[in-house]
């Protein structure tokens, strides 16, 4: 298996991370990013959305979508399970999952998209990413980024974490989107004041799989 991932990218960290939880390794290959590789034709062969991460496999099939290979590893590699075990459970953890991934990790990426001039006229991911950038929705998206902290903040203090009693993609999803999101300064203050979601950033932070996938700071 080859993952195509870039360091900095928020995206492919979390596929990392799942990775790593279950003790999968595999080639990495580094597309950067910043020189816009994503974009140009070798890659675009490989991935006609110019995006990563995009695992290929073995046979040569590539899989794209951060939680589309999430969920080939899960099914490839059942232990330990980061999806859920039963019907209702699998449910649960998917819908938490895109909660934070709707209302957490995508405000964050378009405020950062959105506030800076290195994305002129690419303003979304990809090849379906041409648009200018909309700088009055940057202030919109931190409200939502700082609206989603406070709520994740509340749940966190009934659950110990964000699906339930215990870790699984969902936390690796809202804990990504949290790391984005003070690296790139979209949520400046932090979470100084949420003790329910320091004391559970603080517990994700330490687990083997997230300190062999720190966030890479911003130049
Ligand atoms: N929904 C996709 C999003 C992938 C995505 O947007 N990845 C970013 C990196 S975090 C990317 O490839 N950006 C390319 C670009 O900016 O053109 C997934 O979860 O895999």
């Amino acid at each position: 298996m080859k993952l195509y991932d870039f360091e900095m990218a928020p995206n492919p960290r979390r596929v990392r991370i799942f990775m790593a939880e279950k003790g999968i390794d595999c080639d990495r290959v580094q597309v950067d990013l910043r020189a816009r590789e994503q974009l140009e034709d070798d890659y675009l062969k490989i991935n006609p959305l110019g995006t990563v991460p995009c695992l290929e496999l073995d046979d040569g099939t590539r899989l794209v979508e951060s939680v589309a290979i999430c969920r080939y590893l899960e099914e490839t590699h059942p232990e330990p399970n980061l999806m859920g075990a039963t019907p209702v459970e699998k449910a649960e953890i998917e819908a938490w999952q895109r909660h934070c991934e709707f209302n957490g990790f995508a405000p964050v990426g378009e405020a950062y998209r959105n506030s800076q001039p290195f994305f002129d006229g690419h303003a979304l991911a990809g090849t379906f990413g041409q648009f200018e950038r909309i700088p009055e929705l940057v202030e919109r998206c931190q409200a939502r980024v700082a609206f989603f902290f406070d709520r994740l903040d509340e749940r966190l203090g009934e659950t110990g974490y964000v699906a339930g009693d215990r870790f699984t993609i969902a936390d690796i999803t809202a804990a990504c989107a949290l790391d984005f999101a003070m690296a790139t300064k979209v949520y400046a203050e932090g979470s100084a004041d949420l003790a329910n979601l320091n004391r559970w950033h603080g517990a994700v932070s330490a687990r083997p799989s997230f300190r062999a996938n720190p966030v890479k700071p911003r130049d």
